[in-house]
């Protein structure tokens, strides 16, 4: 343990040690008592058991089948798909390939956007690998799957513990043919606020590395200038860039005229020029109706050179319709999920659309039968879940009022639930849709869209009207992403701030126009590296520092978990959730060929110190772990 201490400790790693190195660091010396895997892992199923998951009701495991996994053989090969071809002929080829194809081409979600808008991205790397083998051998035909990016990199760390990059690479092993697709937030990456420009360069080459071939890029206020870092750097890679345009508004509509039809050409025709190789169109809240789907299509179609592949989500329910219009339009590739993942605010059904389509002239030829083993699939993990889901429970078409995006949907409702305000989730929705009003009505889409649920909250949760804001906002505190936000630090809206909303918000600070990512100091990996390893106090990955630069705080406290409990992504979702019944017996891999069997024997009584004794069986010897009883 001395040597190892020697060689983890921060300073000896950087090189900042001299010949008094070992007299001066008293801490050399402190031997932890080192805790085998097993052992921490068994705190973490004693500690889920005595005190509960945060956010679930504890004690209450409920009772779970097995999931149905689709049978495929080991020996049956993976057919070749869309990630041969781009590997093969490079992104303008694919693109091509793309235009030529007669079959509508699906993108299916399940692996992230279906997840972060039913059930606030809760999905773990076990159930994704479980079905990913079978994904890549009854679905190869599918043109990509969506399974990373947009909010899953925050959440698999700060809910699951887990290292995300470490989820694309074991997906890649396991799927080698089908395109890897991310939502990449533009100068956003996947955070909240633009990063410098060599850090968005580094992260789309870090994640091409990872196993990503598809990076839908967007700017949360449709501001192009805004993507010209990262889709110049997707291009670098050699990976495609697939841009987009975030839809908002009502084209039918001639009293909603700021994003018309014409708004919306001259958008996609400015990324073409920038260098994308496919177009997005991005309707994140599912407003893009069937009819207006139709003609925004065959206008894009007749003055825009790239593929169209269109993204929406069910809330209003009428999204089935539109993938149909979009169709008939001639729309080359569109976003859906496995049906027990669709619906509501996640994307329209897979398995639907497939039916729907077949027998005409552009059907899928996806398999309905292959697909609906995967929908079993996730008909049965879904379960597991439902202490996350939303409640929701029925499409409305009041989504055309206020105009949330599928993800932020649910999440704004959790808020106003913890902020006390459940009752007043009608004032928020009211609230959401005045802020918009006053914010100019801009495009709402993460990171945006959280600046306008932040707003809306601050007014309910203070009382505080439209003209209250103009009249007392002088004295009022907003807060900090509404500031940042009128500063400039997320871009421009079309037609620029509302001036004297700007004023009252900045209180005499100067906003700017320029690209935020010109005014941030370039990020120095190695000397984050350095300060990483010492606040982790072990060295760190290339993988772990952009981890951190994303989300430091995140990041600091899954290291303290990981030190706790070790790598607990290897424990199933029902364990990992609310830990073993009384009697229960789990198989836990924890590395390939190396398995535990973990039996709950008995939970003790609470001692003076505040904690419990459990008690389990692992591989048929008796073992027992105190933890402190929180309640
Ligand atoms: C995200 O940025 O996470 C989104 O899904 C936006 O729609
Ligand atoms: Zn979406």
């Amino acid at each position: 343990p001395f040597l190892e201490n020697v060689v983890q400790h921060p300073d000896f790693l950087s090189g900042e040690y001299d010949t008094s190195f070992i007299d001066s660091r008293q801490e050399l010396f402190e031997y932890p008592k080192k805790r085998d895997r097993g052992t921490r892992l068994l705190t973490y199923i004693a500690q889920t058991v005595v005190n509960g998951h945060p956010g679930l009701p504890k004690g209450k495991k409920p009772a779970f089948l097995s999931p149905r996994i689709p049978v495929t053989s080991v020996k049956q090969p993976y057919p070749n798909g869309t990630k041969q071809i781009l590997d093969k002929l490079g992104p303008e080829e694919l693109a091509e390939w793309i235009r030529n194809e007669q079959r509508l081409l699906l993108t299916d979600t399940t692996f992230r956007d279906a997840h972060q808008s039913l059930f606030a991205t809760r999905v773990r790397t076990h159930d994704l690998l479980q079905i990913s083998e079978a994904t890549g051998k009854l679905a190869s035909g599918l043109f990509s799957l969506e399974m990373w990016g947009g909010a899953t990199f925050d959440t698999s760390m700060r809910f699951l513990s887990e290292d995300p990059w470490e989820r694309v690479r074991l997906l890649r092993e396991r799927i080698p043919n089908i395109l890897f697709q991310m939502l990449l937030r533009g100068a956003n990456a996947v955070g909240y606020t633009n990063y410098p420009d060599n850090v968005i360069k580094k992260f789309v080459q870090m994640s091409a590395d990872a196993g990503i071939d598809v990076f839908r890029i967007f700017d949360s206020l449709n501001w192009t200038e805004g993507m010209g870092v990262a889709i110049d750097a997707v291009r670098q890679t050699g990976k495609v860039a697939e841009a987009s345009i975030c839809y908002s508004g009502d084209i039918l509509d001639p009293k909603r005229d700021k994003y018309t039809l014409r708004y919306y050409v001259d958008l996609a025709k400015e990324l073409e020029r920038m260098g994308a190789h496919i177009l997005a169109i991005k309707d994140m809240a599912g407003l893009l109706k069937p009819y207006a789907a139709y003609e925004l299509i065959r206008a894009l179609k007749q003055e825009v050179g790239l593929p169209i592949h269109l993204h929406t989500h069910d809330t209003s329910g009428n999204q089935l319709a539109t993938l149909v219009k979009a169709y008939e339009a001639d729309v080359d590739i569109v976003d859906a999920a496995l049906s027990p993942m669709s619906g509501l605010t996640s994307q329209p059904s897979l398995n639907g659309l497939v039916a729907a389509l077949e027998g005409t002239e552009r059907e899928t030829g996806l398999d309905p039968t292959n697909l609906q083993q995967m929908a079993d699939y996730w008909e049965d993990v879904r379960h597991y879940y439902a202490g996350f889901e939303s409640g929701i429970k029925s499409s409305t078409a009041e989504i055309y009022t206020h105009e949330m995006p599928g993800g932020q949907y649910t999440n704004l409702h959790q808020q106003a639930k913890a902020v006390g305000l459940e009752d007043g989730w009608d004032k928020v929705k009211e609230a959401y849709h005045t802020v918009n009003r006053m914010f100019g009505d801009i495009i709402k889409v993460t990171p945006s869209s959280k600046v306008v649920g932040d707003m809306a909250l601050f007014m309910v949760r203070n009382n505080l009207t439209e003209s209250d804001i103009y009249e007392r906002g002088s004295r009022l505190d907003f807060p900090e992403s509404v500031v940042q936000f009128f500063q400039g630090y997320l871009g421009q809206p079309p037609g620029g701030f509302p001036e004297k909303l700007q004023q009252i918000v900045l209180k005499g600070r100067e906003p700017f126009t320029c690209r935020p990512g010109k005014l941030l100091p370039a990020v120095d990996f190695d000397q984050v590296k350095r300060e990483l390893e010492e606040k982790a106090g072990r060295s760190v990955s290339e993988w772990d520092v952009m981890s951190y630069i994303m989300y430091p705080q995140v990041f600091l406290d899954r290291e303290k978990i990981i030190r706790e409990y070790g790598d607990v992504s290897v424990l199933d979702t029902p364990t990992f959730f609310y830990g073993l019944r009384l009697g229960e017996e789990v198989a836990v891999e924890i590395e390939q060929g190396k398995t535990l069997i973990v039996k709950l024997m008995s939970v003790g009584a609470l001692g003076p110190d505040g904690k419990r004794t459990v008690y389990f069986e692992m591989n048929g010897q008796p073992r027992e772990v105190a933890v402190l009883d929180l309640s």
